[in-house]
This record gives structure tokens, sequence and C-alpha cells, in this order.
């Protein structure tokens, strides 16, 4: 097996580990996230109890085919714990996510959990943000003016393409993929962009993750926190 590969699947198997018969848990988007909905759904086949809520329609989709009972966001108090992953995690657990164009619905998720588990190959670890685009979601009104304005905060803005067609998520929206090349203050930047008229959500994910779970080309795991 690929050696990012065998890291993110025994990030996301070890973080599976404390899923708990009972539990809501968010099911996260990508590669790494992947794994986890994998194994949880080895788990409910062996007994697990549990009621899932997908990040997006493509985590709905495998836990569909893995038969994980599903439950609608709107059916719920909250969630006991999301396992999601992450394009990069700085050393104080904040995140830049996206790169999969889901971050609206995971952002939204993981606000409403107890516990986010961010999976991740030791890849994603950085020392600063920023080298990975920063995912924005934009709504279609009026995008050329909302790129100019996210430049203004010093970033070249691409507008995400799908093929010949522009990207659009899940919720019907655009994604800009905003070059900074490196992030100072991620906190900031996070509220300023979402001040932005036209801005839905930026793919900061500031002081929500709980625990961060690094998987190495060996299959090892090292936990933070
Ligand atoms: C998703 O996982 C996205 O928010 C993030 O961009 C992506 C990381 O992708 P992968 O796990 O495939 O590297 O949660």
């Amino acid at each position: 097996m690929d050696k990012i590969v065998m890291a993110k699947r025994a990030a996301s198997e070890k973080a599976a580990q404390y899923v708990r018969d009972g539990m809501v848990v968010g099911l996260g988007t990508g590669s790494t996230a992947y794994w986890a909905i994998q194994k949880l759904g080895e788990m409910t086949k062996n007994g697990l109890q549990i009621k899932a809520v997908a990040t997006s329609n493509q985590s709905e989709a495998l836990a569909k085919e893995l038969q994980i009972p599903l439950i609608a966001f709107t059916d719920i108090d909250g969630i006991d714990v999301t396992i999601d992953g992450a394009d990069e995690v700085d050393d104080e657990w904040n995140l830049i996510k996206g790169g999969g164009g889901a971050l609206l619905r995971e952002k939204i998720i993981a606000s409403a959990s107890k516990e986010l588990i961010v999976v991740a190959d030791e890849g994603k670890k950085v020392e600063q943000l920023g080298k990975f685009h920063l995912p924005v979601e934009i709504v279609q009104f009026g995008y050329e003016l909302t790129l100019r304005k996210l430049a203004s905060y010093g970033c070249i803005p691409h507008l995400r393409m799908s093929g010949e067609k522009r990207f659009i998520t899940d919720n019907g929206n655009f994604i800009v993929d905003c070059e900074f090349g490196r992030i100072e203050q991620p906190s900031e930047l996070h509220v300023a962009l979402n001040m932005i008229p036209g801005v839905v959500e930026n793919g900061l994910f500031i002081h929500l993750a709980t625990k961060v779970i690094v998987g190495f080309g060996d299959g090892s795991v090292r936990e933070l926190g």
C-alpha cells in the first residue's frame, strides 16, 4: 500500500476507536476521512450502534454504500464526534480545509460537534498556514467584486474550475482558492474574510479541532491532545 495511503488509513482507523455505541457521528470528506468511514462501516456491521451525519454528498453516498445508519442534520440536537480531514494543520491545530469543496457543511458540522478529531498524514502538518491555497465559498451573484475584495487582503484569488466549467459546491456556490503564500494571523483573517459581502464561509477552521491524529507511512500514528 502507498505510504501516504497507509498514513491516512492509520490515522483514520485510530480516530474511529473513539466512537462508542449510541453516538451521533459526523462523517468528513476526502481521502483520509474515507478510511474512517470504511472502519465505521466495519464496526457497524459488527454491532456498533451509531447515527451518522454526512458533511457532503460524497460522504453520504459512501455511508449508504456501507449501510451506516444516516440521520439528517435537522433531526439531531448535536453531534458527539466528527472525524474529518484537513489540507493543513498548524501547531495550534488551526486548519485549512476545503480542498474537497465541502468546507461550509464541514464547518457547520464541526461547530455542532462536541469533539472534532482531525485525521491527517504527516505531510499536512505545517508551522504556518497558507502554502495551501485557502478555499473560500462565495455566492455566484457579484462574484467579480467578491474576487477583488478577496484580493485586497493580499491573495491571488483563483476561481475553482471543474474541467471547463466552474466548480459548484453542494450548496450551489462557487469556491475561490486564495493564494496567500503564508497566513500570519489566521484568526484575524478568518473574521475579516467572512465580513466580505458575498463570502459564505472560508476554509480557516480556528479553535475547532479537539484532537489531531497524524498518520505515518509505516502505519504508526501520533495523537496530539
Ligand atoms: C476534507 O478533507 C476537506 O476539508 C479537506 O480539504 C480534505 C482533505 O483531503 P484529503 O483527506 O483527501 O487529503 O475534509
